[in-house]
């Protein structure tokens, strides 16, 4: 066979529509009515807040570690606005604005963070997984659930999110290709904030985009400003909408940038610049959606500061609810087996006496109430 070249069509197209200045590109202006606009600047608004008293909870000692979102809302919020509430909904960990938005309550996030597994139980209806830490391992969740989509001809979309790191993980290079390969509709968001932990972005791959990794395996790919609430909803919606006619999946590099830490575990000044993280603060997400709201008469400091505090009254009443919540102790003992082998019902006695003699069992009385446990009488 001679010596050839392959002729392949390649680019990666990039999308952005509102400037961090607040204007936006008039040709590319979804044109999102005013009502949802107010929904979502609403919705922006909250997912800070909420981070900003999570870290104080687990500064506090209330929570256990937290990783934060700070600077990374308009990533999730964008495809959350645009999928339809019966698509399937995979997280990572660093999308709050989004499941917030889909209808998790707040103090179920708190639980979750709280290592209360009653925070990892999707809200009754929703599609939705539960936050997720093994890294990359959701993108075979979300390649899975699309193909099961396809074989059932049900018409749902999964939108899966994975982070700049989880890229350099098999699972996010299984999942794609069996998303591709399988005509999956799945929308894979990847939130590239440019750190993985300590680890740079550009330490993480020598390719130029990751959105070019769509390229390899032969699917659509696009990078998108991932700041930029308006760029997020119309990519995601393009990408929803060929995955919902049967042409696939799509990968989306959101391109944002990690404010804060990586989790309240860690210090960043050890291993980035304070001038890196100065560059990106002008294109804050929220800050920008700000500007727009403002320019285009939305919202004012007034009506803002009433958000403010509405929201950060909703906030308080949902931490009083997590710490209010009296959790099952004995619950782990639930998920494993149908039917509870010998094995863990003497476990499971064991711990039980152990509640009882360190008076702990009135504690995990609460777990009935919210009808949470199964009843261990019928084991
Ligand atoms: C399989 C696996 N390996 C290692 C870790 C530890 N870990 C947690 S977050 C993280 C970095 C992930 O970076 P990235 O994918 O860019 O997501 P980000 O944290 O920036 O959102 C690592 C290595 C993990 N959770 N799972
Ligand atoms: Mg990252």
């Amino acid at each position: 066979m001679p010596r050839g070249k392959i002729k392949l069509e390649n680019y990666v197209e990039s999308l952005s529509i509102l400037e961090p200045n607040g204007n936006v590109d008039a040709k590319l202006d979804p044109k999102i009515s005013d009502k949802d606009l107010l929904k979502l600047f609403r919705a922006m608004l909250l997912g800070r807040r909420y981070d900003e008293r999570m870290l104080r909870l687990q500064r506090q000692g209330r929570i256990g570690t937290y990783g934060p979102a700070l600077g990374q809302e308009a990533a999730s919020l964008g495809p959350a606005f645009a999928m339809r509430q019966d698509d399937w909904f995979v997280p990572s960990f660093r999308e709050p604005s989004a499941m917030i938005y889909r209808g998790w309550p707040i103090e179920k996030l708190m639980l979750w963070w709280g290592g209360n597994e009653e925070g990892a139980s999707p809200p009754e209806g929703l599609r939705d997984l539960p936050i997720c830490v093994p890294v990359a391992s959701q993108v075979q969740y979300g390649a899975g659930i699309a193909w099961g989509c396809k074989l059932r001809k049900e018409d749902h979309v999964c939108v899966t999110f994975v982070g700049d790191g989880g890229t350099s993980e098999g699972d996010f290079h299984e999942g794609l290709n069996c998303a591709a390969t399988f005509g999956a509709p799945m929308v894979l968001i990847v939130q590239n904030n440019h750190w993985a932990i300590s680890l740079p972005r550009d330490k993480q791959t020598v390719s130029q985009t990751l959105a070019q990794k769509a390229i390899a395996y032969g699917i659509n790919g696009i990078q998108v400003d991932g700041n930029d609430i308006l760029a997020m909803v119309v990519a995601t919606r393009e990408a929803i909408d060929k995955a919902r006619e049967g042409e696939g999946p799509t990968l989306i590099e959101a391109v944002t940038y990690r404010l804060g830490v990586h989790t309240t575990a860690d210090d960043p000044k050890k291993y980035r610049s304070e001038e890196e993280v100065e560059h990106w603060k002008p294109k804050d997400p929220l800050a920008r959606f700000w500007k727009y709201m403002k320019k285009k008469g939305l919202l004012d400091e007034k009506s803002r500061d009433a958000l403010e505090e509405e929201i950060s009254a909703e906030i308080s009443a949902a931490v009083a609810r997590a710490e209010a919540f009296k959790p099952d102790l004995t619950e782990p003992f639930y998920h494993c087996f149908e039917e509870m082998p010998n094995h863990l019902r003497a476990q499971y006695a064991e711990f039980q006496a152990y509640l009882d003699s360190a008076g702990m069992s009135e504690s995990n009385s609460g777990a009935e109430d919210q009808q949470l446990s199964r009843n261990i009488e019928a084991y």
